[in-house]
């Protein structure tokens, strides 16, 4: 069975739900996972400082690159297992199965809502159907063999420049953030920031409940650090920043590209209510020329005079599409089943669509572990018994 949606869907309204953040979880620096609330987040959340005065001191963003602890692409992939056991860990915890349709990592869904602006790109995820609920992940295989495509079609020295770049969005993270508060921290860990060796395997992952239109979503996303400190009671959400480092805009020839760019952070940060994002702006040479701020909700403002056009970019339609593309996704694929499904969008034809996948019943229960299915059921039985 193959069902088609078309791209130029809209949906009429956009009711959204206000984002709450269900639970934290975090991958350590040797990429284990650690999921009590406490501990997460005394030890892994971080927290911004970078005053003005610092931006003057030209950062070279490429120093320490040589000891850049990276992990491996295959590693990093969204890790659906570990998002499994958060929320098998959350519902152990609260008694109660989480009620949403859809249960996927934010990452995805600024892909799905950007489909019209990127429509040069293929878009590949399954779809299981599983328990009432769907679950979305990207087809791993699909992803690395796109990375190690590109990768080929540019020069070693291009390539060079690239792993460079990465490694200085990573580097800014590390010189604008401290382990504690900064009211906490001594001088040795503020001043010693420049020096500290990079990793990309530590992370902060929030799993907030969301929802456009009628339909409920649960959306784990990594969130870089905290921009002032975390409330004792009350939603963390608007307290989260997001950073990103991105070219100094030198001539208007550069400016669609940044735009582009800053509709992504947009609905990165949209989707699961992060209010904040510090950007860092480099040179060529990679060092750090400023540093600015922008309120999430008034990124739609400043792109509603964007330069770029074909297509124009405009935040309202993004979400106009994501709410009609959401709400598609909740009612044609049925939820009763265990089953596979492909969600592919093929640059060629333009077509979008949901398909079942036939004959793979493993890679269904690769995707939802065994773990996680024994969870459920026994959820289930105590729901019933209880129902009696
Ligand atoms: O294809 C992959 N390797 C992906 C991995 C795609 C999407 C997510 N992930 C992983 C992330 O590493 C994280 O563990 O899933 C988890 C949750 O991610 P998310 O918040 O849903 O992902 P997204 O919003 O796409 O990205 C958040 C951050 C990125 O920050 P920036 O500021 O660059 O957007 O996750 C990292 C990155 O730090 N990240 C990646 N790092 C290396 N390769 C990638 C990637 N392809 N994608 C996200
Ligand atoms: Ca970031």
């Amino acid at each position: 069975m193959l069902k088609t949606f078309p791209l130029d869907s809209r949906a009429k309204t956009t009711a959204l739900k206000q984002p709450k953040e269900l639970f934290v979880y975090a991958r350590t620096s040797d990429g284990k996972y650690v999921y009590d609330k406490e501990g997460v987040q005394k030890k892994h959340l971080l927290y911004y400082y970078l005053p003005d005065s610092y931006v003057d001191k030209q950062f070279d963003l490429t120093q320490g690159y040589s000891k850049f602890k990276k992990i491996p692409d295959e590693e990093n992939m969204g890790d659906f297992e570990a998002l499994l056991k958060g929320i098998m860990d959350y519902e152990q915890k609260s008694g109660n199965k989480i009620g949403c349709d859809i249960i996927t990592f934010r990452g995805l869904m600024t892909k799905l809502m950007l489909l019209p602006y990127n429509l040069t790109e293929p878009l590949d995820l399954y779809v299981v159907s599983y328990d009432g609920q769907l679950f979305i992940k990207s087809d791993d295989e699909k992803e690395l063999k796109k990375k190690s495509e590109e990768i080929e079609k540019v020069s070693p020295a291009e390539q060079d420049f690239r792993t460079r770049c990465e490694y200085s969005g990573y580097k800014f993270e590390a010189l604008c953030t401290l382990p504690r508060p900064w009211s906490e921290c001594d001088r040795g860990t503020i001043e010693c920031r420049p020096q500290k060796t990079v990793n990309n395997y530590e992370q902060y992952l929030s799993m907030v409940r969301t929802g456009i239109g009628s339909v409920k979503l649960a959306l784990a996303g990594e969130v870089d650090g905290a921009w002032d400190y975390l409330p004792r009671e009350g939603s963390p959400l608007g307290h989260y920043v997001e950073l990103k480092t991105s070219r100094a805009i030198m001539s208007p020839g550069q400016l669609p590209g940044f735009e582009k760019k800053l509709l992504k952070t947009w609905a990165q940060c949209f989707l699961i209510g992060i209010k904040r994002v510090v950007y860092g702006f480099r040179d060529d040479d990679l060092i750090l020329r400023n540093v600015e701020l922008y309120n999430t909700e008034e990124i739609p403002i400043l792109l509603k005079d964007s330069v770029s056009d074909r297509p124009k970019i405009n935040c309202t339609n993004a979400l106009k599409w994501y709410g009609a593309v959401i709400q598609w996704l909740a009612t044609s694929i049925p939820r009763n089943e265990f089953k596979l499904w492909k969600l592919n969008y093929d640059p060629g034809s333009h077509i979008f669509s949901v398909s079942e996948a036939m004959s793979e019943d493993f890679l269904k229960n690769s995707i939802i572990t065994s773990e996680f299915r024994q969870w459920r059921l026994s959820l289930a039985t105590a729901a019933k018994a209880s129902s009696t």
